[in-house]
């Protein structure tokens, strides 16, 4: 078997990893009788395709790159492998090498449901919603809490499109976005304290930006399951927990869900989560973040570097904490 020594940003993260999810794994490390060097020097990582059936929308794929989203100064894609083997996806597991298990998830048949204060409840099937949307490619930073970030090539549609066509009432002011639910493929729901189903939430006006994307494909092809297929989000100027993998459900409201993270430790994972180097995290600096892909550490931007699309959205939000 071949071994690899840990990379730094590997050492960087552990520091910065969730408690729950930091106790958790040594806890688990602990009743295994391994130290956490063991975790440390996993094997290398063969080949994804040999591990995954062929997807049914891969025809689809690749799809037009929209020439707007650009990988930003000074940044490169990031390696393939590094985005799709490098994964958080707590369903599966605390550590970020769950893509195997992963693998266990069923994509098909998967739909999609359309609720709360909507003109009329939808359940949309997934093929039909991949056949009907307005699929491109968008190079996009993403920036996690756990100070890490990537560069990647998502494939998909404006998350305005979806909220068109699910017509919300005009008393609608957030979206409740929900991952499925199901302990027998997804081990990391079998573990209870956490507040499963994992949820996310924007406010309409989030939604209507440009910038929120539904994705459905990365490099080219159908979304790998670990990365969130068939249906994720990407918030590219909020921390990474914003952009929740695995959608089954949009439910439009006009209260303000409470989130996966937020439920957990509301100090430390708010609402609104926009990036801000100047905003420390309770337990970590905000200020910079390690690139995965060149293992360089680099100044983080406010919100992410997309300020020029998104900051209007808060001029008028004052009594909300908008950062962390
Ligand atoms: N359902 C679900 N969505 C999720 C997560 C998760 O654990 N479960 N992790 C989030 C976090 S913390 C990050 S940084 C991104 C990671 O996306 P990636 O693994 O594709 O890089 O997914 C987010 N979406
Ligand atoms: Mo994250």
């Amino acid at each position: 078997m071949f071994f690899r020594r840990p990379r730094s940003w590997e050492i960087k993260e552990s520091q910065v990893t969730p408690k729950a999810s930091y106790v958790n794994r040594r806890q688990i490390l602990a009743a295994a009788g391994i130290g956490v060097g063991a975790i440390a020097s996993a094997p290398l990582l063969p080949k994804l395709a040999s591990a995954q059936e062929v997807d049914p929308s891969a025809s689809l794929y690749p799809v037009t790159n929209n020439g707007s989203f650009t990988a930003g100064e000074g940044r490169v894609l990031t390696p393939e492998d590094t985005a799709t083997t490098y994964t958080n996806y707590y369903e599966f597991g605390s550590s970020k090498n769950i893509w195997r298990k992963a693998q266990d998830l069923p994509i098909r048949p998967w739909t999609v449901v359309l609720d709360g204060m909507v003109e009329q409840e939808q359940t949309l099937d997934i093929d039909a919603l991949l056949a009907e949307a307005p699929l491109e490619e968008r190079i996009y930073r993403h920036r996690c809490v756990e100070a890490w970030s990537m560069v990647v090539p998502w494939s998909g549609f404006p998350l305005s499109w979806l909220v068109n066509k699910a017509k919300p009432l005009s008393g609608a002011k957030y979206l409740r976005i929900e991952t499925f639910e199901d302990s027998k493929v997804a081990v990391g729901q079998r573990q209870t304290w956490y507040p499963w189903p994992y949820v996310e939430g924007v406010t309409i006006d989030e939604a209507a930006n440009d910038l929120a994307f539904m994705v459905t494909g990365i490099y080219g092809k159908p979304l790998p399951k670990q990365n969130g297929a068939p249906l994720r989000l990407a918030l590219p100027w909020k921390y990474g927990f914003k952009s929740i993998k695995g959608i089954v459900r949009i439910s439009f409201t006009d209260v303000r869900p409470v989130s996966f993270w937020e439920e957990i430790n509301a100090s430390e994972y708010g609402f609104w989560a926009n990036v801000n180097p100047e905003i420390p995290h309770k337990r970590w600096s905000q200020a910079t973040e390690r690139d995965i892909g060149t293992d360089k550490r680099i100044p983080t931007q406010i919100y992410n570097g997309y300020g020029d699309q998104v900051a209007d959205i808060y001029k008028n939000v004052t009594d909300r904490r908008l950062w962390s």
